[in-house]
């Protein structure tokens, strides 16, 4: 026993030689070799804040304490500036934000910083593991949004409601769409963004095999379906053109239950959607013919009337 502790304390070391240096000395005359030593780290000189969100007392004042001061909400009713009654121009509402329409843009007009935008809370909603339940939802064939008159509607809300998460992380950011009838290319600042979505299936990585199957709808395609007077034979050929765009880009887009882990189905269906838009300013009482359950676009509360403006829904295209 006591040779034992006496070996241990031997191997130790009572003393590192450095150690009656200080923390600052200059060393010139260091050993070519020596071993690190853990347990003694060197004091650099300064302690840690005392509340590290707030470091500078200078700037922060008591909040730059072990104490800081409590926070207390302000009540719903006053968390923004209201302008004097003098001054107040009705109709007067608190956070502008709530109220503008969400501008979905052609993706060739994005900045460098849009884009960035648009990938960073795609990357951040699949993080927290919001994107992977969202689509889960366009697996389940129990909605029946292809293939029947639900499948413009339908998309009109799915997309309405990942861009409200990815708003609930970047609010700057709505959905571009890709005019790929025009482009006839892929839009080339995704194409090294292949995420990796958790699934309940397990875990997706996005995949493409551009047009490696299919021909992309051109102009004139597109141009025919527009050349549709009434809902159902409009949807039907509009969603033919959708289903050659899922099939060109090929990989993840060709699966019902993978192709939104790629960032391209939702520029893809808000292309969709904007040409679907374009068709009702000129076709008004066109609406899709759903009555009952169907329209209802399960799993959400919105009805068929509900998807008819999307300036009501929220969002414009330019
Ligand atoms: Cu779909």
């Amino acid at each position: 026993m006591a040779n034992e502790k006496s070996g241990k304390k031997a191997a130790h070391g009572p003393q590192r030689e450095h150690s009656k240096h200080g923390p600052h000395d200059h060393r010139s005359h260091e050993p070519l070799c020596y071993d690190p030593d853990y347990r003694n780290p060197p004091d650099h000189g300064h302690k840690p804040p005392a509340n590290p969100r707030y470091p500078d007392p200078r700037i922060y004042g008591s909040y730059a304490t072990k104490n800081p001061p409590r926070y207390i909400p302000h009540p719903i009713e006053h968390s923004c500036f209201r302008p004097r009654k003098d001054d107040c121009k009705p109709p007067q509402t608190c956070n502008g934000h709530d109220h503008d329409l969400c501008v979905r843009k052609d993706h060739r007009m994005l900045t460098t910083d849009e884009q960035n935008r648009f990938l960073n809370a795609f990357s951040q909603i699949n993080a927290l593991a919001a994107l992977g339940p969202l689509v889960d939802i366009h697996s389940n064939a129990v909605h029946q949004m292809h293939g029947n008159p639900r499948f413009l509607p339908w998309h009109r809300i799915y997309l309405l409601r990942m861009e409200e998460l990815l708003m609930m992380v970047d609010p700057t950011v709505c959905i571009p769409y890709w005019k790929s009838s025009e482009e006839q290319a892929f839009p080339a600042w995704l194409l090294g963004f292949t995420p990796t979505v958790t699934l309940t299936s397990g875990p997706h990585t996005v995949t493409r095999n551009i047009g490696a199957f299919a021909i992309l709808p051109n102009a004139a395609a597109v141009t025919a379906a527009m050349a549709n007077a009434t809902f159902n034979t409009f949807a039907q050929a509009l969603e033919g053109v959708h289903n050659s765009g899922h099939v060109w880009v090929g990989g993840s887009m060709m699966g019902i239950p993978t192709a939104p882990c790629d960032p391209v189905f939702w520029m893809h269906h808000a292309e969709i959607d904007r040409i679907w838009a374009a068709w009702q300013t000129t076709h008004a009482g066109q609406n899709p013919p759903l009555a009952g359950a169907a329209a209802t676009m399960d799993p959400w509360t919105e009805t068929e009337t509900d998807t008819r403006d999307i300036a009501a829904l929220g969002y414009t295209y330019v």
